[in-house]
């Protein structure tokens, strides 16, 4: 008789932007490739999630993508079994008629909150404890980290790998860029820019146009674009088009699809990044950055950029950590960079050097994906 294997439903809305369907098509992928699971996907906004993956069909109920079963979440449910493992992303609240549905069960599923992303201290004495309860059916917390004694980062099998080949590879680099419309001129600087909207970013444009070294700057269509169009005195700026200004080179880019935008992150010299997926992709890039995070009332999102920076400018020379983050934290003020960018410049080897110690260094932890089917096994 053939194994039955576990059952996963993964429960998705799409607040906004795409770090919510970013992160739960990842898991969701991974569950089924390395750890033989079969994973429902729920998500209740399949345009966003087209945007990260074109094959998919907006309009069906139910598709297989790449092994995954993805489901329409529609406000109205149909009935349907409740999985082996639950969990609701990012706190979102499941239909009651699925809650009825888990506790009817006759052995209560594993029921989990995948949390946000964050450095901070307290989320190790968090990760893991229990929430609430909705009859027999109990909750979980679990949050992805940095440290050990979180649930980690989502990192593929043979991720590292696969980057480092593509870095050793002038071709493939070569290649993938090409097939995007970037003429790389030999010794210009590449660099990815996905970001919110920010002011501070016109500085850092006229710092780059000054600067002595050439600089290509690649922007995948988004939010940020109005801020580039505002720079440049134009309108209407669509992928493909490509102005120079001085020393700097912008391009528009298409929105690729989310694995061809770890190339995009590979090829590139640094990476501006934001939310949460995209800026641990960074990371395991290999390549220093900047990040964008997402904004939070009260401003407590400032308190998880600091958080970070503490974790990750350890090691580096007290001048090299100053650099990097007074230009973290001005990117997140609106504020101008230019100083920031020189200073950050003048340590570039370390920051180089430092930005792959940190990715090897997160590597070492379990990724999330088995940090939770390890969680699993542990709780059965
Ligand atoms: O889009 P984000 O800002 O997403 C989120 C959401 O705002 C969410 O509500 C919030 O909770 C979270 O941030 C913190 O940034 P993020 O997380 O980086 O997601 C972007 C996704 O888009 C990521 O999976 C990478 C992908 N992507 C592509 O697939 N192609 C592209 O060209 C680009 C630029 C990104």
């Amino acid at each position: 008789m053939p194994e039955m294997k576990t059952r996963w439903d993964i429960f998705c809305t799409v607040v906004d932007n795409f770090g919510d369907i970013g992160v739960t098509w990842r898991l969701a992928r991974q569950l089924v490739a390395e750890h033989s699971v079969a994973v429902r996907l729920w998500v209740d906004d399949l345009r966003a999630f087209e945007r990260l993956c074109p094959d998919i069909d907006i309009n069906a109920t139910q598709q297989w993508q790449q092994g995954v079963e993805v489901r329409q979440w529609s406000v109205d449910w149909q009935p349907t079994e409740a999985a082996d493992v639950v969990i609701a992303a990012f706190a979102c609240q499941l239909p009651s008629a699925y809650m009825e549905a888990m506790a009817e069960r006759e052995k209560p599923p594993l029921w989990m909150n995948l949390d946000y992303l964050s450095a901070e201290d307290w989320v190790v004495g968090c990760h893991g404890l229990p929430s609430v309860k909705y009859k027999n059916v109990q909750k979980f917390f679990f949050f992805p980290g940095f440290r050990k004694g979180t649930g980690g980062l989502l990192r593929e099998s043979g991720l590292l790998e696969r980057r480092r080949q593509f870095q050793q590879s002038p071709q493939a680099q070569r290649e993938f860029l090409q097939g995007l419309g970037i003429d790389r001129a030999p010794n210009a600087q590449l660099i990815s820019l996905f970001a919110y909207e920010n002011t501070g970013l016109a500085s850092w444009l006229d710092t780059m146009a000054a600067d002595s070294t050439p600089t290509h700057l690649l922007v995948p269509e988004g939010r940020i674009l109005g801020d580039v169009e505002r720079w440049l005195g134009l309108h209407g700026l669509k992928a493909g088009a490509v102005h120079v200004r001085d020393a700097l080179t912008v391009q528009v880019l298409p929105f690729v699809r989310q694995d061809q935008y770890d190339l995009l992150l590979w090829s590139c010299d640094f990476n501006a990044v934001r939310g949460e997926d995209s800026f641990v992709r960074a990371q395991w890039a290999g390549r220093p950055l900047l990040w964008h995070i997402y904004r939070q009332d009260e401003d407590i999102h400032l308190d998880k950029l600091d958080a970070f920076l503490t974790l990750y400018t350890q090691g580096l020379s007290e001048p090299a950590r100053e650099a990097i983050s007074g230009l973290w934290r001005a990117w997140n003020a609106g504020e101008t960079m230019t100083d920031h960018w020189k200073s950050t410049r003048k340590h570039w080897p370390e920051l180089e050097k430092h930005a792959e110690t940190w990715c090897l260094e997160q590597a070492l932890q379990a990724d999330l994906a088995a940090a939770l089917v390890q969680f699993y096994l542990n709780w059965i």
